[in-house]
């Protein structure tokens, strides 16, 4: 563990120095619409009422992981916005994650808590990792840290920075376009479709991220349906009423925080895409959280940067064994390179040296390195250069 720590801490200084707009989770682009939120069955989401999200968002492709999470303690301890890090147990970097019975039960070839889904953080550990992010990204930071911890002043949709979706948000991206039961449908839930508990648990503890995408016909998100159960930036109201709203912000105060999705330890009927269930902000006993964001309109896009960006998209398939595709898109025709390099930090291979003009593009890695020899198991990382921009993204080779 405290390898992995001193890996990424080299691999932060490699790569975000350089970066022009460093988006450390991978997100999913849900367009404004209109939707009906509440099923008339679900606790706590039995009042439908048609709600109107006017913005654009970008949503976590999937709950932030322990892994993603340390990075960023480690990253705002180096930048001074955290003072001590107080780890539970020694030379344990993860959160509350190990040792535990339970995990190796359920991993008994062996559990590894950095593709897993942070958990038992608590809301303001939530809000916190956005306003990390934000501060990285250059962005003015969501959350005011104090009193009741408000978003963007308690206008959550016109924060520039990173922050938890709103209650609303959390549920539309969830049954996206025709009002499903649930994120794959209407389909009875299973433990093929999502990690919860029916009469037994389906895996005993939490999956790797990404484990249980939301398919079909759904946005791209992941994990919407258990794994953890995910904070929203709502104060909780159980019954939210029958009239139309638009960009509702849930109540001005509260006792307790929105989560949604249910979780591996909890029965079906929290993963209803309109169950809405609660916590205590302080309480960490439950739950993790994908973070949400705004897209910025173009003229606040305009003014925060040159309009010219690189684009560098997620690795498919990831993980992979034999060979992967990584797509990107360039604004220009300026030349382009894409290197990947191992855990250390180490370039083993150029994928991309030259131009290829405008628009998109993908190149296949086929696992080898410069010598043509193939590379063990492990992370790598694949960069994208171009006109003194660089962007980075990890991927799992599994053998
Ligand atoms: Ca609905
Ligand atoms: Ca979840």
């Amino acid at each position: 563990m405290r390898y992995l720590l001193l890996v990424f801490s080299v691999l932060l200084g490699l790569f975000t120095a350089a970066s022009a707009d460093p988006i450390p989770n991978e997100m999913v682009h849900v367009p404004a619409g209109v939707f009906v939120m509440g099923d008339g069955v679900a606790y706590c989401g039995e009042d439908e009422h048609e709600v109107t999200l006017t913005r654009d968002f970008n949503l976590g492709q999937h709950e932030v992981t322990n892994q993603e999470y340390l990075e960023a303690v480690q990253w705002a301890y180096d930048h001074g916005y955290v003072s001590e890090i107080q780890f539970d147990g020694a030379g344990s970097f993860y959160l509350q994650e190990s040792p535990s019975d339970r995990a190796q039960n359920a991993y008994p070839g062996g559990y590894d808590p950095s593709e897993h889904p942070v958990k038992k953080v608590n809301w303001y550990g939530s809000v916190r990792y956005c306003d990390w992010l934000s501060l990285q990204a250059g962005l003015p930071r969501a959350y005011a840290h104090s009193g009741d911890w408000s978003c963007n002043g308690g206008d959550p949709y016109g924060a520039q920075g990173y922050r938890l979706p709103t209650d609303a948000e959390w549920e539309y991206a969830a049954q996206w376009d025709d009002e499903r039961i649930y994120p794959w449908g209407t389909e009875n839930p299973d433990c093929s479709r999502a990690n919860y508990k029916p009469s037994d648990y389906c895996v005993g503890w939490t999956s790797p991220v990404g484990s249980y995408p939301d398919t079909p016909q759904a946005l791209g998100l992941s994990d919407m349906a258990g794994n953890m159960f995910e904070w929203c930036n709502d104060w909780r109201l159980c019954y939210l009423g029958t009239s139309p709203v638009t960009d509702p912000t849930g109540p001005g105060s509260g006792i307790h925080r929105v989560l949604h999705g249910g979780s591996w330890y909890w029965d079906d009927h929290f993963l209803r895409c309109a169950r809405r269930s609660y916590e205590h902000p302080s309480s960490s006993a439950t739950a993790g959280f994908r973070v949400a964001r705004t897209v910025p309109s173009q003229a606040v896009e305009q003014d925060n940067m040159d309009s010219a960006q690189i684009f560098l998209q997620p690795n498919t398939p990831n993980p992979f064994a034999s060979q992967t595709q990584i797509s990107y898109s360039l604004p220009s025709s300026s030349p382009a390179v894409v290197n990947v390099y191992d855990a250390t930090g180490r370039m083993i291979r150029t994928l991309r040296n030259t131009s290829y003009g405008a628009g998109e593009h993908s190149v296949t890695w086929d696992g080898q390195n410069v010598a043509g020899e193939a590379v063990p198991a492990g992370i790598y990382l694949y960069e994208l250069r171009w006109n003194g921009q660089s962007e980075s993204k990890r991927m799992l080779l599994v053998r």
